[in-house]
C-alpha cells in the first residue's frame, strides 16, 4: 500500500533534532533560579543528586532551563544509560519560567521507574530531575498529585490552585540512597505520529464492507 509508506517517510523526515550534551555544574538548585543550559537544542543532561543542594538542604532535585523549539519535546530519564544507578527511582517535573507547574511524571510504566514528560509547545521551561519520594510544592501546597493512586504512570497536570503558583520547595525524602546519578535524554519536536497502519486500513476496509453488507441486506427481503 502506498499511503502508509508515504506517511512513514513523512514521520521520519520530521524526526527529532539531536543537540549537544550538558553535564551539571554542581549543583543545580532545586528551586529557581535554575541552572541555565547555554545552548539549544540540548540532547542530554547528566547530573547527580548527592550531598547538599546549592539552595540549601539535601540535593533531592536539580532544576534546569531547557528550551524547546517548534513542536516542544520529550524529556526522559534513565533508559539506556550506564550511569543510571539501578536502584535510583526518578521523577521529572516541568515548570514554566515563572515557576508554575506544567506536567510531572513518576514512572514511565510498569517495571520502568525512570520518568518521562512530554511538552507539546515550544518555549523555555524549567525541568527538574528529582528523586522519587520528594515532590515540588508551592505556597499553596503540593503542585502535582504524582503519588496519588492511579497516577504512578501518568503525566500529571498541575493541581489547581497549588500547581499554578511558583515552585517554592520540595517536600518528602528520597526512597533511594546515594549515589544517585542520572542521565536525562531530551528529544526535540513532536513525538513521531504513528503512521496509519495497514492493519488500521484493513480494519477500516472491513468496517466499510460490513456496512455495505448491512445496507445491502436491509434492501433485500429477509428470510
Ligand atoms: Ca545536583
Ligand atoms: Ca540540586
Ligand atoms: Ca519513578
Amino acid at each position: 500500500m502506498r499511503l502508509p509508506v508515504a506517511l512513514v517517510i513523512l514521520a521520519s523526515t520530521s524526526a527529532a533534532i539531536a543537540g549537544p550534551d550538558w553535564t551539571e555544574i554542581p549543583d543545580a538548585r532545586k528551586i529557581p533560579p535554575a541552572q541555565v543550559i547555554p545552548f539549544s537544542p540540548v540532547n542530554s543532561i547528566m547530573g547527580e543528586l548527592i550531598g547538599l543542594d546549592a539552595a540549601g538542604g539535601a540535593d533531592t532535585a536539580d532544576l534546569y532551563v531547557v528550551t524547546l523549539g517548534p513542536g516542544g519535546g520529550t524529556v526522559k530519564t534513565g533508559s539506556g544509560s550506564p550511569l543510571r544507578e539501578a536502584n535510583f527511582d526518578t521523577i521529572l517535573a516541568v515548570f514554566n519560567m515563572d515557576g508554575t507547574g506544567v506536567v510531572a511524571n513518576d514512572d514511565v510504566g510498569p517495571g520502568d521507574t525512570s520518568s518521562q514528560v512530554t511538552i507539546s509547545t515550544s518555549g523555555t521551561f524549567l525541568v527538574a530531575v528529582a528523586a522519587k519520594g520528594v515532590q515540588p510544592a508551592s505556597a499553596g501546597g503540593i503542585m502535582f498529585n504524582i503519588y496519588s493512586p492511579g497516577n504512578q504512570f501518568a503525566q500529571v497536570p498541575p493541581n489547581n490552585p497549588a500547581g499554578n503558583m511558583p515552585v517554592a520547595n520540595w517536600s518528602g525524602t528520597p526512597i533511594d540512597p546515594e549515589p544517585r546519578n542520572y542521565l536525562a535524554h531530551v528529544t526535540h519536536g513532536s513525538p513521531a505520529v504513528p503512521a496509519v497502519s495497514e492493519v488500521a486500513l484493513v480494519v477500516l476496509g472491513a468496517g466499510f464492507a460490513v456496512g455495505a453488507f448491512m445496507m445491502l441486506r436491509r434492501g433485500l427481503p429477509v428470510g
